[in-house]
Parts: C-alpha cells; structure tokens; sequence
C-alpha cells in the first residue's frame, strides 16, 4: 500500500505538493518509517493523547503549536529556514563563493557521510529510550519523554528530506538503512558509540539529553555554517528544537539534585539512598558515564576528516561567521595534550585538524556551565559536595586518550589499576540495581517519585498537576 503524501500530512516549507519525484520517495518511505517507529519507538503508549509541540510552520508561533495527540499520528514536518538571498560561503578554501543550492559533485560522498552520520543518531536516540514511559517518575516527565522522542523522529525527517532531494538512489538507499541498523544491535549497530549505549533509567536519560543532546547542539550549529545551503537551513530550524531536550536534561539532573540533598537534610547521616533518594557520588558516575562517551562523539582530537569538511567550506566552527576573525584558519596551530611514552606532553596541530577539539572545547565549556548550578543547589543546601566534569582523558574510546587508562582527574594509570578500581568512577553493577529499583511509573498528575523534586512550572503555561498524557483507567 503507498500512503498519500500531502501538505496537510507532512507540514512543511519545501513546496512538497510542487515535487512530484520527492513525494513519491517519501511515499515510500514513510510507510517503512511508521512500521519502524511502532516497532522501536515508545513501547506501551502508541494509542494514547500525549499533549505535544508539533512545528506547523516556520513563523513565530507556527512552530510551537500544543495539543494532544496519539504519537503515530504525529506529524513530522519538512522545515528549513527561509533561504537568505545573497549568501556565501564563509569559511575554508571556498570564501566568497555563493552557496550551493545543490550538492556539488566532488563533495558528494563528504556530504552523504556527514548527513547520514547525523541522521542515523536520530532514530537511534528512539530507540534507546523506548521502555523509559514504563517508569517515568511523573505525567510530566513521560510527556516530555514523549515530545523528545516524536522530535528526533522529525529530525529524522529533516536529514531523509535531503538524502531524497539531494542525492538520488544512494541517498534513497542510505534512508532506508536509517531503519535497519539498530541501537546496541551486534551485528547492525548505530554508527557512533554513544548510540549505542543502553539508556534504561531515567537517571541515564536525564544525563543523555543534558550531555548527549548537547553534542547534537554543537554538531548542529557546525553544520549550520554549512555552504550546501539546504543543510545550513535544515540545522538552524533543527537547533531550535534541540533547546527543548537539553533543558529536559539539565532541568531532569537539577530536580534529582534538589531532591537528593532534601533527602540527605532529612537523615542523620546524610545518607540519601537510605530516604530512597540517588546518592550524589552515583549521579556524578552516571555524569562520568554520559559526559564521557559524549565527548567521544566530537571524534579524534586531530582529524583530516574534519580539516576536510572545514576546506571544503562544509562544516564549519560554533558561530563561525561571528566568533571567528581568520575564516580560513591556515597559518595558524592549536596547543592540544597529548600521551607519548606514557606521559602527558602537549603538541601543536595545525589549525584545520584540530577541528573537532575547538568545537569540543566550547561543549566542555557549555557543559560545566549547568554543572555550576547544580552545584550552586548543593551548596545553597549547606553540603560539602562538587559535582564535577571529568578529565578529557578519562574513559575515552575515541581519538588520542583511547588507548590509556586515567582516574577523573586525568592522572595516568595501569590497566590492571584501571580495572579494580573503575566501579568507583563509573556505575557498577550493584548502583545499575539500585537505580533500577527506584524506577516506578507515577501515572496521577501532579504526583512523583520519591528520588526527583518536581518541576517549578508545566509545560506550556499549563501547572505540573495538568494531564499531560491521557492514560486508560
Ligand atoms: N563512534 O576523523 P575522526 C545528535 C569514526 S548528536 C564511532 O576522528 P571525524 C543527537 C569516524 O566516523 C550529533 N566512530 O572524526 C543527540 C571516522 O570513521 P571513517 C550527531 C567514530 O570524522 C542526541 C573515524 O572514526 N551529529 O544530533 O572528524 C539525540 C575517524 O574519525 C566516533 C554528528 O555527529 C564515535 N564516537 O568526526 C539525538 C555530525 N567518532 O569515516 C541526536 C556529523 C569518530 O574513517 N558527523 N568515529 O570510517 C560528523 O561531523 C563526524 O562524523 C564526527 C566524527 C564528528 C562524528
């Protein structure tokens, strides 16, 4: 059966009902994605009214538009940002040229890695959090679970949007193996390592969308730079909606915070797992876990990938157009640490391979930035306690801190030393136990689990007690 493509099913600014070779793609397409997504996205709660943001349009107010809906029938929209006439390329070997409006052919595979390395995130993140809705600690959180979810499956849209407008059969090809790999699938992984990670516990999701979400912020805004000037457009409306998941994350770590030092106040030893709250060195193993395997998503800290990407004016650096005085950054190098013969040495890199570890390093600087106000809640609590970004070198799979073992604070150690003792800095078995056995779904509006504070407002004007997601009796 092809389903009926049509501008009231797929809001959108990209004048679908005007190309008849992209609607019938999609047309394809979208049967496959909705089987995927009944199959691998939210468990359980498919035929329920979940009280959604859908983008209708790309106007103030067209994009945050609420009302309740049954996720399957969500509809995942096509938005770019309106085309700024007279734009060119900003940055690498292209400056001054005018963008491109289609793909230019020497650049044809970058383009396609790139886009589908990003869109393969997107259904990956899904299907990570799939059993969560089963535990959330509230009808807020389970809705806001839900928004997050629906949004990657639009962000999902956006990028098979420009596989099949912009890159023929391989790009048709490459959106169909979007739904085929599987997240922690042996055989058919997701490409990037944090994607694979299980995300099964809403401590574990908190920490994804505050860290994990974040990189997808950076990775977004270095495409935006973009000289293909689809994509440019596709990843500024895509940033807007990021915002959402990284306040789901720094807001969902702040409440676990603020109730665990509530809990610690009220028990003689100051023990908050024995008040049924998360214990503050086992979020901060959770903040090692996350914050760890998201920094692996930057790539190696010197990379011709990224010197690449940047000459061929392709992806560029956070804010390339206003931060930055040389857009061609040659003739210049970066300091970066690194390991030889066992020590820590620091060496120089040309500017245009140490890409990934500029961007990086504006993350790194974001990131503690909410781990400042967690902190500010401990000590505003009277407690002893810093919540604390580890090391670059620590728990690194990917670039020059893989192949040796650190402490969080980035002192070298001996594998065998590494391996007693890394229960101490990341979850071991026994705290996964733990975590999970706080996990119980709390379906009344306006109640909530034991171990989170509740949110100081609702979602969109509407109070916490409001009922975010209508459920059967
Ligand atoms: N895991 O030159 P290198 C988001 C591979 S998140 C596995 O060091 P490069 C979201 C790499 O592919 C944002 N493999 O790095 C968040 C390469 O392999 P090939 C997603 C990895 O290429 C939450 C080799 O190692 N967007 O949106 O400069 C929920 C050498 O690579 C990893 C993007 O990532 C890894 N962690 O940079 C939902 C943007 N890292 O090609 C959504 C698009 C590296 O030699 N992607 N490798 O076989 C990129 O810009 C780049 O592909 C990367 C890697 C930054 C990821």
């Amino acid at each position: 059966m092809t389903a009926h493509i049509s501008d009231e099913r797929i809001p959108n600014n990209v004048d679908l009902s005007g190309d008849k070779r992209l609607q019938r793609a999609l047309e394809q397409w979208q049967p496959h994605f909705l089987d995927w997504w009944k199959e691998m996205g939210p468990e359980g709660f498919q035929g329920d009214d979940v009280y959604l943001r859908t983008a209708i349009s790309v106007e103030p107010g067209g994009w945050a538009h609420f009302d309740y809906v049954k996720m399957p029938d969500y509809r995942w929209g096509i938005f770019l940002e309106p085309k700024a006439e007279g734009r060119s390329i900003h940055f690498g070997d292209h400056i001054g040229q005018p963008v491109w409006d289609e793909v230019p052919g020497e650049l044809r595979n970058l383009l396609r890695r790139l886009i589908v390395t990003q869109g393969d995130t997107e259904p990956a993140s899904v299907e990570q959090q799939r059993l969560l809705g089963k535990t959330a600690p509230s009808l807020y959180d389970l809705r806001n679970l839900f928004q997050v979810n629906v949004e990657e499956g639009r962000h999902l849209w956006a990028m098979v949007y420009l596989l099949h407008r912009y890159f023929g059969r391989d790009g048709r090809e490459e959106a169909e193996g979007l739904l085929e790999r599987r997240s922690g699938d042996h055989d058919k992984p997701r490409i990037l390592g944090a994607f694979n990670e299980p995300t099964n516990h809403w401590l574990s999701f908190f920490m994804f969308t505050m860290f994990t979400d974040r990189d997808g912020k950076y990775q977004l805004s270095a495409l935006s730079e973009s000289g293909f000037d689809p994509l440019s457009r596709t990843c500024r409306f895509m940033l807007t909606e990021e915002a959402h998941h990284m306040f789901v994350g720094e807001t969902g770590v702040g409440r676990i915070v603020e109730r665990t030092v509530e809990l610690m106040k009220k028990d003689a030893n100051e023990d908050a797992r024995a008040q049924g709250g998360i214990d503050l060195q086992t979020i901060q193993k959770y903040l090692n876990l996350w914050y760890s395997v998201s920094l692996d998503l930057f790539g190696g800290e010197v990379s011709s990938n990224a010197a690449e990407a940047f000459a061929a004016g392709v992806k560029g650096r956070h804010k390339e157009a206003t931060r930055f005085e040389d857009h061609t950054a040659l003739g210049s190098v970066y300091q970066m640490e690194d390991v030889q013969g066992g020590k820590v040495v620091t060496r120089e890199v040309p500017m245009r391979n140490a890409l990934n570890e500029v961007l990086r390093d504006d993350y790194v600087e974001d990131c503690q930035r909410g781990v400042d106000r967690w902190n500010k809640t401990i000590r505003e609590a009277g407690i002893q306690f810093e919540l604390a970004l580890p090391s670059r070198r620590f728990h690194r799979a990917i670039g020059s801190f893989a192949e040796v073992r650190s402490d969080p604070s980035g002192s070298l150690l001996a594998p065998t030393e590494w391996e007693s003792r890394k229960g101490e800095w990341l979850p071991n078995e026994g705290d996964e136990v733990y975590i999970k056995s706080l996990m119980h779904a709390v379906h009344d509006p306006g109640k909530i689990a034991q171990w989170i504070a509740p949110p100081r407002k609702g979602i969109n004007g509407q109070p916490f007690a409001f009922e975010y997601v209508r459920l059967p009796e």
